[in-house]
């Protein structure tokens, strides 16, 4: 099945300086199959109408697609409809919950992790010096996880939130999730869980977990850039005040007072990226009809059959052993060589496509005492030829730089 994935996106099609591409940066975005951007154009051609305004025959479909879309992206993570809020990347739902939420805490602490990509690190760090609240960051052990005594004594009576993300983007590490969420709520704190990276490799299920907020990207599981869901607990997202005000949040606006909408559109201010959202909701049809499980099973094949092949005494390797315990993507530095270096010669001489970079994530670039890594991450379209073409180019690369 998944050798026959590859002719369902165009752009692998594509020579990248004269060679096949090779696309291997899918945790930084994937690429997107004929059916999404064809149920895209579709919108734009046939149906394209603003949502939940117009009365019009246009108006009434765009809105009946859009919400088709939220149907789907409810089930495929096992959450109501209304807990499920259109925003435009995993950024912006962890800003929402940090700007929301963090607006009714006064005091005590939040504890966060070293793992962190800046957008799970940053708004609780500002909020933390702009409420005079306690930051707190759990460190990572030796073996690339989470110190589980100091994430235990680090989260107390006194937490607000914990905020952490399922897998690290540049690790691969996958948390504990469901353990973790334990934890914060016998201490009172919510869970708020950045799935950016997890959300595309792992069958997740909210109820299961029982995380009170979700995060994650539809471009990073095959579905277009400009979307993203924030998932919230509904008794918890109800209690809460909006983030942005205008259109459509309202239920009724006078002079002296405004009523906010019901759940989800009182979080969803203004005309949202309804294209898009549509497009979103083909690519989780897409993946549902491959099955999560196979996509997971695939996942821990390409990376194992990585770890093993980028097994060289010139290339460090960070991340668990353990392919059960990681998603797929693998970070390494080649020796004495800069992180960019490498990749643009991959990019210039094989048409291999790489992420180089602090990876936003430089308190764990710090933490690792380098300044960036070169990584290589998988998706459904990728093989084995994919790794062995890049295996193949470090040693070429080795060699230039010796
Ligand atoms: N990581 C990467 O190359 P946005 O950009 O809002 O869609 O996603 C942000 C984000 C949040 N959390 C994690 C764990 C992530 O990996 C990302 C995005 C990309 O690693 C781009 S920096």
């Amino acid at each position: 099945m998944f050798s026959k994935i590859k002719k369902d996106f165009p752009i692998l099609k594509r020579k990248i300086n004269g060679k096949r591409l090779i696309y291997l940066d899918n945790a930084a975005t994937t690429q997107k199959p004929i059916q999404v951007i064809k149920a895209i154009e579709d919108f734009y051609k046939k149906h394209n109408a603003n949502i939940l305004r117009s009365i019009h025959t246009l108006g009434e479909e765009a809105t009946e697609m859009f919400e088709d879309s939220r149907k789907k992206i409810a089930k495929f993570i096992n959450a109501k409809k209304e807990e499920i809020i259109f925003v435009k990347n995993t950024t912006e739902a962890i800003n929402l919950v940090a700007y929301s939420y963090g607006r009714k805490i006064k005091d005590g602490n939040i504890v966060t992790t070293i793992m962190e990509h800046h957008s799970n690190f940053v708004p609780w760090q500002y909020l933390c010096k702009t409420k005079n609240l306690e930051f707190r960051v759990v460190d990572i052990n030796e073996e690339y996880f989470l110190n589980n005594d100091e994430l235990n004594s680090k989260i107390d009576r006194n937490t607000k939130v914990v905020a952490f993300t399922n897998a690290s983007n540049v690790l691969g590490t996958i948390n504990d999730v469901k353990e973790i969420c334990k934890t914060a709520h016998e201490n009172n704190a919510i869970a708020v869980v950045d799935a950016a990276q997890s959300v595309p490799h792992l069958k997740i299920d909210v109820k299961d977990i029982d995380c009170d907020f979700l995060a994650f990207s539809a471009h990073k599981m095959l579905g277009p850039t400009g979307v993203g869901i924030l998932y919230g607990k509904r008794e918890i997202l109800e209690e809460m005040e909006p983030f942005l005000m205008g259109g459509e949040m309202i239920k009724e606006v006078s002079i002296n007072e405004t009523k906010w909408n019901d759940l989800p559109h009182k979080f969803e201010a203004g005309t949202p990226n309804i294209a898009d959202v549509i497009g979103f909701g083909k690519a989780i049809e897409y993946l549902e009809k491959i099955g999560m499980k196979k996509i997971r099973k695939h996942d821990k094949k390409l990376t194992k059959y990585a770890l093993e092949k980028l097994n060289n005494d010139k290339i460090i390797i960070y991340g668990p052993k353990d392919v059960e315990k990681r998603v797929g993507l693998v970070s390494f530095n080649i020796k004495n060589v800069h992180s960019h270096d490498v990749a643009d010669m991959l990019d210039k001489k094989f048409g291999i496509a790489v992420r180089s970079g602090h990876a936003c994530a430089m308190p764990l670039m710090s933490r690792l005492k380098i300044s960036s890594i070169v990584r290589a991450s998988f998706y459904i379209y990728n093989d084995e030829k994919d790794i062995d073409a890049l295996k193949k180019a470090l040693e070429k690369i080795i060699k230039i730089f010796n």
